[in-house]
């Protein structure tokens, strides 16, 4: 029997490095050959993904439910993809997920936290969240935004508060990111190792 693998979801505010992390334990575990893929989400290369992406360059405007819906569909989409690439062994390695999600939809005014969970209810739940916080002072110094929405200081404070509500502290690792970046990656791997022993027994649960 195929032992199946490992769902890690990283989260964080933008600047954290969170892709550069994602990308840096695929390859340790590959070498490890303990197979492992990258995914991101907002997947802008799907039909969906194309109007997130127009949606996130400021080429079209939206109402914030109907933005929220675009996202969550995004990640439905690949939900297939998601426990297929399980079931098969491969751990999952993906750079944001639901909690970004309602983290950023709920930061918006007359937006309710609750209801944006509720468009996530059902997907495939990761076996761990590595949340890289990222200080604020550490944040300013990595330099400035760039073009994009949301990548305003005070809209991420309310993105930051935002993940606090939605901590589950069953799986839920957080991790210090203002720290060099090969001392980052030595500690997700080490958490890694622990959450995979216990993961590849048990079967993936749902949102
Ligand atoms: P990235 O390509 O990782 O920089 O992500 C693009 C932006 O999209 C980032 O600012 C976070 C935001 N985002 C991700 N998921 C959602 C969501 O479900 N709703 C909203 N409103 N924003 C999201
Ligand atoms: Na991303
Ligand atoms: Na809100």
């Amino acid at each position: 029997m195929v032992r199946r693998g490992t769902f890690i979801v990283f989260e964080g505010c933008d600047r954290g490095g969170k892709t550069t992390q994602c990308k840096k334990l695929v390859e340790a575990l590959n070498k490890k050959n303990i197979p492992a893929e990258y995914m991101n989400f907002p997947d802008r290369t799907t039909a969906v993904g194309k109007i997130i992406n127009d949606y996130l360059k400021k080429n079209i405007e939206l109402p914030d439910h109907a933005v929220h819906l675009l996202f969550s569909a995004n990640r439905w989409e690949l939900e297939p993809v998601i426990r297929k690439k399980l079931h098969s062994g491969v751990s999952l390695v993906v750079d944001r997920y639901s909690y970004s999600g309602v983290a950023f939809s709920a930061a918006k005014e007359n937006m309710d936290l609750q209801w944006c969970w509720n468009q996530e209810e059902g997907l495939p739940a990761p076996d761990a969240v590595f949340i890289l916080n990222l200080s604020e002072s550490a944040s300013l110094q990595r330099g400035g935004f760039g073009e994009e929405r949301y990548e305003l200081t005070d809209f991420q404070a309310k993105v930051r508060s935002n993940y606090k509500l939605l901590k589950d502290p069953k799986i839920w690792k957080d991790i210090d990111a203002d720290r060099d970046v090969e001392s980052v990656h030595n500690e997700i791997l080490k958490l890694f190792e622990e959450v995979h022993s216990q993961a590849v027994s048990q079967p993936i649960k749902t949102l």
